[in-house]
């Protein structure tokens, strides 16, 4: 085979693809040759932790999000690779809440089995891709960044997998070029401790804004305020947490809210999402799309009906995630190799965008959101050889951590659930989120001597 493709970004969508492909040589099947083009120095994306913030030491944004003491949001049983349980990585199973760097432990200890390593250009930036319709070829950019050089090079297909959580979506509110304090996004948030004795406020009610409001609170914040554009989030907070309608605007220290209301505050923490941002693609191929679960202009959720040469890997809303990015990978990596037929028209691939968006919208409730999520997993694992597992078992994982938030919104990582890949049951962690501070891997899988000794 003499096809080429590109990948941009070796976070988990893009190290779905590189195993998607050695998977199937490890088959005997003959492959393109695969080539990922990673901006940062190491894999892992998100999860591959940066202190930085702004701008990186070559001038290009920083790309992590992710913040230290960070715990999974959800049960790890939820996103187990299908060919990679975490008792094969760990030797054992363990507690169903990692911190950042054991998911990235587990992450990377399956592509470094996979020996796919070398197909990475790492602090390789893509900077265009642009298509020729005479040749049926993409031109793909790169700036080599230690070396300060830029070069061009061809290929067949190109997967883009530059993920969508790294460019904040940032509001600004009346008031703010005179507050006495500091405003940040959650994408330049990095360590609560920083918070500690402040009065805090967080704008918004999504995943960013219940965890670094639970982060500052658990390293020792005077109080958190959060605001909500659409819904209050409605946990049972502690006593210093208090729930408002959204901020009006700010009188220097003092947050006034939509209801009238006021609040001393020091420091305004904006959870307000992220936009899918693509700098390096041209208006042929950049995907539009909202943060949803059935994405614009995705058939399957996967092929750009524009130009199907060219695949989105990750770019919906995410329940499940490194499980569907596999799916997604599998099947993208079918089309490529002939396996999977496209239709033939714009017509249809279109016809199976709507459908999706038609079927989302259907759903009443977040339940009806895990399911819908997971049966489009099942659907593209069904379509290739990826390794079928009881989607619907993890669907219990999320079904019953759900209840778990309910019941206790600084408790619910002391739960376990079943593995749906090996059927173990995860351990209980040997101390509760909110006491332990140290989230080192070896402090998580209990080899740190004492949590405190490594504090
Ligand atoms: P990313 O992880 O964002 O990786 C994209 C990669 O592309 C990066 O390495 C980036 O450097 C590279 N890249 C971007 N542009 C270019 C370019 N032009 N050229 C070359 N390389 C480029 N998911 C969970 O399952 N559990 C969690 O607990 C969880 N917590 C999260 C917490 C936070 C704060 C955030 C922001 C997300 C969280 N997620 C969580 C969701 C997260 O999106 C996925 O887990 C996962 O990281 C998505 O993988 P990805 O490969 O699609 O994108
Ligand atoms: P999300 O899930 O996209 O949520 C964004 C939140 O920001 C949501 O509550 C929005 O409120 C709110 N928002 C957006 N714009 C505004 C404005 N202008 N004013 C007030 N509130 C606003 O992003 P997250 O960062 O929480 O999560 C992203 C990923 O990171 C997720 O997958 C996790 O795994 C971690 P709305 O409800 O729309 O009114």
């Amino acid at each position: 085979m003499d096809k080429r493709v590109a990948v941009i970004g070796a976070g988990p969508s893009g190290l779905a693809q590189l195993r998607a492909f050695q998977s199937a040589a490890s088959k005997g099947e003959k492959i393109p040759e695969v080539v990922c083009f990673e901006k940062q120095a190491n894999w892992g994306g998100l999860w591959n932790y940066t202190w930085r913030t702004g701008l990186d030491q070559y001038g290009e944004p920083v790309h992590g999000s992710m913040y230290r003491y960070l715990w999974s949001n959800g049960p790890k049983e939820g996103l187990e690779f299908a060919d990679y349980s975490f008792e094969e990585h760990f030797g054992k199973q363990i507690a169903s809440y990692p911190p950042r760097a054991v998911l990235f432990d587990y992450i990377e200890g399956r592509v470094n089995k996979a020996g796919v390593r070398d197909w990475v250009r790492f602090e390789s930036v893509v900077r265009l891709v642009t298509w020729d319709e005479k040749t049926k070829k993409f031109t793909v950019t790169v700036q080599d960044l230690p070396n300060d050089r830029c070069y061009t090079e061809e290929f067949d297909n190109v997967i883009v997998a530059s993920g969508h959580f790294s460019t904040p979506n940032v509001p600004e509110f009346p008031g703010f070029d005179r507050f006495n304090g500091r405003i940040l996004h959650a994408h330049d948030f990095r360590d609560a401790r920083e918070f500690t004795g402040k009065d805090i406020l967080v704008v918004g009610t999504s995943y960013s804004a219940e965890d670094i409001g639970s982060q500052c609170w658990k390293y020792g914040a005077k109080s958190i305020t959060n605001c909500y554009r659409t819904a209050p989030m409605g946990f049972d907070w502690p006593e210093n947490w208090e729930e408002k309608p959204l901020l009006e605007r700010v009188d220097i220290n003092t947050a006034i809210f939509k209801d009238g209301s006021t609040k001393h505050i020091d420091t305004i923490i904006l959870c307000t999402g992220y936009k899918h941002h693509f700098p390096f693609l041209p208006d042929d191929l950049r995907l539009r799309t909202a943060n949803r679960l059935a994405t614009a202009d995705l058939y399957k959720g996967v092929a750009y009906v524009h130009n199907p040469a060219i695949f989105y890997i990750g770019m919906q809303d995410q329940w499940f995630t490194f499980n569907m990015f596999d799916a997604q990978a599998w099947w993208a990596r079918d089309v490529i190799l002939g396996r999977i037929k496209l239709p033939g028209s714009k017509k249809e691939l279109l016809a199976d965008v709507e459908a999706r968006v038609v079927g989302e919208d259907a759903g009443k409730d977040s339940y009806d959101a895990i399911r819908y999520q997971g049966e489009y997993v099942k659907e593209l694992i069904a379509e290739t050889d990826y390794p079928s597992f009881d989607v619907d078992g993890a669907n219990q994982a999320f079904f019953e951590w759900k209840k778990h938030k309910s019941k206790g919104i600084m408790e619910f990582r002391n739960h376990s659930y079943r593995s749906v890949i090996t059927g173990t049951m995860a351990p209980p962690h040997h101390t509760p989120w909110k006491d332990a501070l140290d989230d080192s891997l070896e402090s998580y899988l209990g080899e740190a001597k004492t949590a405190a000794a490594a504090e």
